[in-house]
C-alpha cells in the first residue's frame, strides 16, 4: 500500500493525526501557502475573521495575476486590499506583472519535500519540484495560515512510470494528455500521481511542471515528481541550489496502481471541446481550420516555452486568418526572453504581446468569434470559459499551437517543413525580485485598505432540524465550477458576494425566464432551503469557494449527486452546505427540478452514520422515499452542523 513512495515519505514527514490507510482521514502540517487575487481576498477576509495576528507557516506568498484588466475600480481595490493585509498578516506579495502565481512560486519559493496549500487547483505545479503541493479552497488556506492542519483523505498513489525519451515535437503537454485519455477527469478522486522510473530524468523541472499543473483535471489530490539531479539543476539555476535536498521512492516502492508511459510513444495530442479529457490525435485533426491560436497559461508559459515558440517563429509569419496572442508566465520569462531577442522574433512574425498572468485562460478578454476554432496551450477548455457561447476550444503543446499558427489550420508538427528547434535548459535564469514585497517584521502598525466593494464573507446559520428543501435546479454530468460560479467578466465581483451570487449557473438561464438566483431567493425567503441535483462528478475544475460561498448565501442546504470532486466538496462543507450521494442513482431520473425534498431529524441523520432518508414530494401529490450517503468524517460533520467552518473551532 503504497509503501516508500516520495508522496508516503512526504506525508510522513508531516503527519499529524489520523488513520494512515486510503480514503481514511488524515491531518497534515502545511509549510507553504500561496492564494491568489480572486480566491484571495475572500482567504484573507477570513483569516482576519479568526483574528490571527501573523501567519504561521514557513512562508506564504500573496499574488496578484487573475483580476488585472482594471475595467472599474475593483480590481484594483482588490490588490490594495491584498497588499496591506498581506503586510499586516506576515505575507508576502507578488505585485500584478509578476506573473501567474504556479510559475512564479516555482521559480523562486518551491522547495523539495515541503507541503503547499494553494487556494488555486493549479497549485500541483510546485509538484515538478517534488512538493506535496495541493490545491483548496481559500478557507483552508486561511486555517493553513493560521496554523491549523490540512485534513485530507490518505491517498492511494499512481504510480506512472515514464520510460524512453520524448522524440522531437513532442512535449510534456502530450505526456498529460496521454495520461488524461487513460485515466479521464473523472473517479480519480482521492488519489495522487506519482511518477517515476527512467523517463523522469530525460524531463527538466519547467516539463515536469507542465505535467503535474495539468493532472489538476484528473481530479486527483495533487501530482509529485521526484526531486533528483534534475531539480537541482533548476533551482541552481534559480540561484536557489541550497534549498535542494534529494527526494526518490526507494527501489522496492509499492503503488496502488501502476500506468507505463513509453515516452517515445507519445505523439502530439490534443483536448478538444469541451472537455481536458475528449483527447484526440493531432494527426486526426489536421485540415481543420483555426481562427485563434494562444500560448500562455500556468500549464505551458515557461521560458522553456517560449523559446520554442521564437524560434518556431523566427524569420516566418502568423497566417493571415490566424489571431496570435502569447503572455509569458512570468516576469522573469518576459524579461529573459525580451533580453535575449527571441520577444523580438516573437513580436515579429505578428504575435500579440499580453502581459504576464492568467488572462485569457479564465476569459479575461480574446474571446473567439462564433463558430471558429481556437486553439490554447492551456489546461481547461469547458463550455464557454473563452467567454463565447458555443465556444470550440482545443487544448495541445506550445509546438502544435504555434504549427497551427503558421498554417492556420490544425498541423501535426512532425509535418512541419522545418526541424524542430532544439531548446537548451537555461543555466541560470535572470533573477531579480523587486515585484516581489517581502513583510515588515512587525505588521501590526500597517492599515489595511478597505475599499467599498470589498465586503465581508456571509455569516450563515446552523443547520436546521428539518430540511424543507426545494429542487432549485437539476443539472446533468461533470458540472464543473465553471458552470456554477462563472469567471470572466463576473470575475471582479469576487469580493462582493451578493453582486457575484448572482450569477450562479447564469449559463443555464434561459432568457425570459428567472435565473438560479432568483429561483433560490424566493425559496430562502419563504424560509424553506435550496438543494441542488447532479450527476457525476460535481464540481470539477477551480478551487473557488464562491462555487460554495454563493449557493450558502442564496440559501443552499445540500448538493445531491453520484460523486462530489475532492475540493469543491470540501468548500461546501466549510460553508455548511451538506455534500450528498445518491445510494440508489435512479432516483436521479424520479426527481424534477421544483419537487420538494423533505429530510426530518436531518442533525441526528447526519450526525449518525452515513445514511440519511429524505422524502421527495412531486407536485402531482406522489410522495416517496430516497436513500442519500455521505463519506462525511466527525470533523466534517460538526463544521456543517455549526452551519461552516467559520462558526466552529476544532480541537
Ligand atoms: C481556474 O483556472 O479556473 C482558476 C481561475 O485559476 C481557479 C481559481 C479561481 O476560480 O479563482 C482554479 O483553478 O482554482
Ligand atoms: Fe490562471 Fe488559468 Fe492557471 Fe487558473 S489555469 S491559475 S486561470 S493561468
Amino acid at each position: 500500500m503504497a509503501k516508500g513512495t516520495v508522496v508516503q515519505k512526504i506525508i510522513d514527514r508531516h503527519f499529524i493525526s489520523g488513520n494512515k490507510a486510503p480514503g481514511e482521514p488524515v491531518a497534515i502540517r502545511i509549510d507553504q501557502t500561496l492564494t491568489q487575487d480572486a480566491t484571495g481576498t475572500m482567504a484573507y477576509l477570513e483569516l482576519e475573521a479568526m483574528r490571527v495576528d501573523r501567519v504561521k507557516t514557513e512562508v506564504s506568498v500573496s499574488y496578484v495575476d487573475h483580476n488585472m484588466m482594471q475595467n472599474g475600480p475593483e480590481n484594483r481595490n482588490d490588490h490594495l486590499y491584498l497588499q496591506t493585509v498581506a503586510a499586516a498578516k506576515g505575507v508576502y506579495f507578488s505585485r500584478p506583472g509578476n506573473g501567474i502565481c504556479h510559475q512564479v512560486h516555482l521559480e523562486r519559493f518551491g522547495i523539495p519535500g515541503k507541503t503547499l496549500l494553494g487556494s488555486d487547483s493549479h497549485t500541483p505545479t510546485g509538484g515538478g519540484i517534488g512538493m506535496m503541493a495541493i490545491g483548496a479552497g481559500g478557507l483552508d488556506v486561511a486555517l493553513a495560515m493560521a496554523g491549523q492542519p490540512f485534513r485530507m483523505a490518505y491517498p492511494k498513489v499512481i504510480g506512472v512510470k515514464l520510460t524512453g525519451k520524448l522524440n522531437a515535437w513532442c512535449s510534456a503537454k502530450d505526456v498529460i494528455l496521454t495520461l488524461l485519455s487513460i485515466l479521464s477527469t473523472k473517479g480519480n478522486v482521492g488519489c495522487i500521481v506519482e511518477y517515476c522510473g527512467p523517463g523522469v530524468a530525460t524531463l527538466s523541472v519547467p516539463e515536469r511542471a507542465t505535467i503535474t499543473n495539468m493532472g489538476a483535471e484528473l481530479g486527483v489530490t495533487t501530482s509529485v515528481f521526484p526531486s533528483d539531479a534534475g531539480t537541482q539543476a533548476f533551482l541552481k539555476a534559480q540561484g536557489r541550489g541550497d534549498v535542494w535536498s534529494e527526494l526518490i521512492a526507494d527501489s522496492d516502492a509499492e503503488y496502488d496502481r501502476i500506468i507505463e508511459i513509453n515516452l517515445a510513444e507519445v505523439v502530439p495530442m490534443a483536448a478538444c471541446p469541451s472537455s481536458p479529457d475528449n483527447i484526440k490525435k493531432i494527426s486526426d485533426l489536421a485540415g481543420t481550420k483555426v481562427g485563434q491560436v494562444i500560448i500562455g497559461s500556468c500549464t505551458n508559459s515557461s521560458l522553456r516555452d517560449l523559446m520554442m515558440v521564437a524560434a518556431m517563429l523566427k524569420g516566418r509569419r502568423v497566417n493571415d486568418d490566424v489571431t496570435f496572442a502569447i503572455a509569458p508566465g512570468s516576469k522573469q520569462v518576459l524579461e529573459m526572453i525580451s533580453r535575449n531577442g527571441a520577444l523580438a522574433d516573437i513580436i515579429a512574425a505578428g504575435a500579440r504581446i499580453l502581459e504576464a498572468g492568467c488572462g485569457a485562460c479564465i476569459g479575461q478578454g480574446q474571446s473567439p468569434a462564433d463558430g471558429t476554432v481556437t486553439v490554447r496551450t492551456f489546461n481547461r477548455n469547458f463550455a464557454g470559459r473563452t467567454g463565447t457561447k458555443g465556444d470550440q476550444a482545443y487544448l495541445v503543446s506550445p509546438e502544435t499551437a504555434c504549427a497551427a499558427a503558421l498554417t492556420g489550420e490544425f498541423t501535426d508538427p512532425r509535418n512541419l517543413s522545418f526541424a524542430c528547434p532544439v531548446i537548451q535548459d537555461a543555466e541560470s535564469f535572470l533573477i531579480n525580485d523587486d515585484m516581489i514585497i517581502p513583510p515588515p517584521k512587525d505588521g501590526s502598525n500597517v492599515e489595511i485598505i478597505r475599499k467599498p466593494t470589498i465586503g465581508n464573507p456571509p455569516e450563515n446559520q446552523p443547520l436546521p432540524d428539518k430540511i424543507d428543501g426545494s429542487v432549485v435546479i437539476k443539472v446533468g454530468d461533470k458540472i464543473t465550477t465553471d458552470h456554477i460560479m462563472p469567471a470572466g467578466i463576473h470575475l471582479k465581483h469576487r469580493s462582493n458576494i451578493p453582486v457575484y451570487a448572482k450569477v450562479v449557473f447564469e449559463c443555464f438561464t434561459e432568457s425570459g425566464s428567472q435565473s438560479f438566483a432568483e429561483r433560490a431567493a424566493a425559496v430562502r425567503d419563504q424560509g424553506r432551503h435550496g438543494i441542488i441535483v447532479g450527476r457525476d462528478s460535481y464540481g470539477q475544475g477551480s478551487s473557488r469557494e464562491h462555487a460554495a460561498i454563493c449557493p450558502m448565501y442564496l440559501g443552499v442546504k445540500a448538493v445531491i449527486a453520484f460523486a462530489i470532486e475532492r475540493i469543491h466538496s470540501a468548500n461546501l462543507v466549510n460553508f455548511g452546505i451538506m455534500p450528498l450521494t445518491f445510494v440508489n442513482q435512479a432516483d436521479y431520473d424520479r426527481i424534477e427540478q421544483e419537487d420538494t425534498i423533505v429530510i426530518d431529524d436531518a442533525r441526528d441523520q447526519l450526525a449518525s452514520g452515513g445514511m440519511i432518508t429524505a422524502i421527495v414530494k412531486r407536485a402531482d401529490g406522489r410522495n416517496f422515499a430516497i436513500e442519500l450517503a455521505h463519506k462525511l468524517s466527525d470533523e466534517d460533520i460538526k463544521i456543517i452542523l455549526a452551519g461552516g467552518r467559520l462558526h466552529c473551532t476544532l480541537d
